[in-house]
């Protein structure tokens, strides 16, 4: 193994050292602080791929607006998608603060070198994967992010307090579009079995790999951007759902789930990783349509960015004027 030894100027030790006691106390890190490079680049990697997941996580629903069975459900989901689209330009606001501009990131997007959550490769086939995507998929986000409030670099913990009390009432409104097709038709119940057969495997994935083979976690965690691990995470959410799909009379079709008194969680069966590993490379049912669709939607929107740059241009020569 090659160990790197960065040599650091006077001014950068004394940053360093500011550093690690504000992580240690479990201070925050603002944008304005020294910070070390990698730590500066980890979370621009996530916090844009967060950003990106939440933009690209719009179309699986929004695919669902016309065909939302009320005029009800549609006000939700359209209110919900838009909650999605604010969550991607909060997170944006926050990668921002790290110095790398908007239009770069969006640019690793579009070229394929960033990542986005495997979950959006998968398709939303029925109605009730709109309330397995509220429930599990928002519910995965909410016991991943809630931690994230806590996270040690301040504009992503800031940007996560807001983020979660909007996922909460995403996830309701999932667990409550379950409920009703549970107590519905014999049909509609097996619609809502079928939705939560489809999404238990992919929504656990959601928490990354796991831990003996997650890179970046170890890193992640002394710098207290993450505060517990991917495995640790998946578990706590495995414990609060099972419950909860007894309430809907509902069950997941996993012959190793049960509960483990001795260890006083669900045990639960090994997840297909070698799949996990094809829709992150690509290779998902849905990553190339959803690709070709955030290209389009960014072609489309070329006229608005022009317009926008223009008006700035106006107000600051307006601006300059007045101040000369
Ligand atoms: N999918 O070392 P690891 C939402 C990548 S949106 C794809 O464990 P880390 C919503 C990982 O990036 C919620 N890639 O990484 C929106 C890394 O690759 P790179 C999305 C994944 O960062 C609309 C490599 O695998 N949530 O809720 O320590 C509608 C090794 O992983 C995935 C977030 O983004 C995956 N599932 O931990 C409805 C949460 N997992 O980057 C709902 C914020 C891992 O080195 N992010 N990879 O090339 C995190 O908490 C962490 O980044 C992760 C991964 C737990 C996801």
């Amino acid at each position: 193994m090659t160990t790197v030894t960065e040599t650091l100027s006077p001014a950068d030790e004394a940053g360093q050292e500011i550093f690690d006691r504000l992580i240690a106390e479990d201070s925050r890190i603002e944008p304005t602080d020294w910070m070390p490079a990698a730590y500066r680049r980890t979370l621009t990697r996530q916090i844009s791929q967060h950003a990106h997941s939440e933009i690209i996580g719009m179309q699986p629903e929004a695919n669902w607006i016309t065909r939302a069975p009320s005029l009800k459900r549609k006000a939700i989901l359209i209110a919900k998608v838009q909650d999605e689209a604010g969550h991607g330009l909060y997170l944006y606001s926050a990668a921002e603060t790290l110095r790398t501009g908007r239009d770069k990131l969006v640019e690793q997007l579009l070229d394929g070198s960033a990542k986005y959550s495997s979950i959006f490769n998968y398709p939303a086939r029925t109605w009730a994967d709109i309330g397995a995507i509220g429930w599990l998929v928002d519910g995965a986000a909410i016991a991943n992010q809630v931690p994230l409030c806590r996270a040690s670099y301040a504009p992503y913990g800031r940007a996560m307090v807001r983020v979660c009390k909007e996922e909460s009432f995403h996830q309701r409104q999932g667990w409550e579009i379950l409920f009703e097709l549970a107590n519905g038709t014999p049909a509609q119940k097996q619609m809502a079995q079928e939705a939560i057969n489809r999404f238990y495997g992919p929504a656990l994935q959601m928490f990354g790999p796991p831990d003996d083979d997650s890179p970046n976690s170890q890193q992640s965690m002394a710098w207290k951007i993450k505060r517990f691990s991917n495995d640790e995470l998946r578990q706590r959410f495995v414990d609060m759902i099972v419950p909860q799909a007894e309430a809907l009379g509902l069950h997941f079709e996993d012959p190793d789930l049960k509960w483990n008194e001795e260890r006083g969680h669900y045990d639960f069966g090994e997840l297909d990783w070698t799949e996990f590993k094809s829709v992150v490379r690509g290779e998902g049912p849905c990553n190339t349509q959803r690709m070709q669709r955030r290209r389009q939607a960014f072609d489309d929107g070329a006229w608005v960015r022009e317009a926008a740059a223009a008006y700035a241009e106006k107000y600051h020569s307006a601006d300059s004027q007045l101040i000369a």
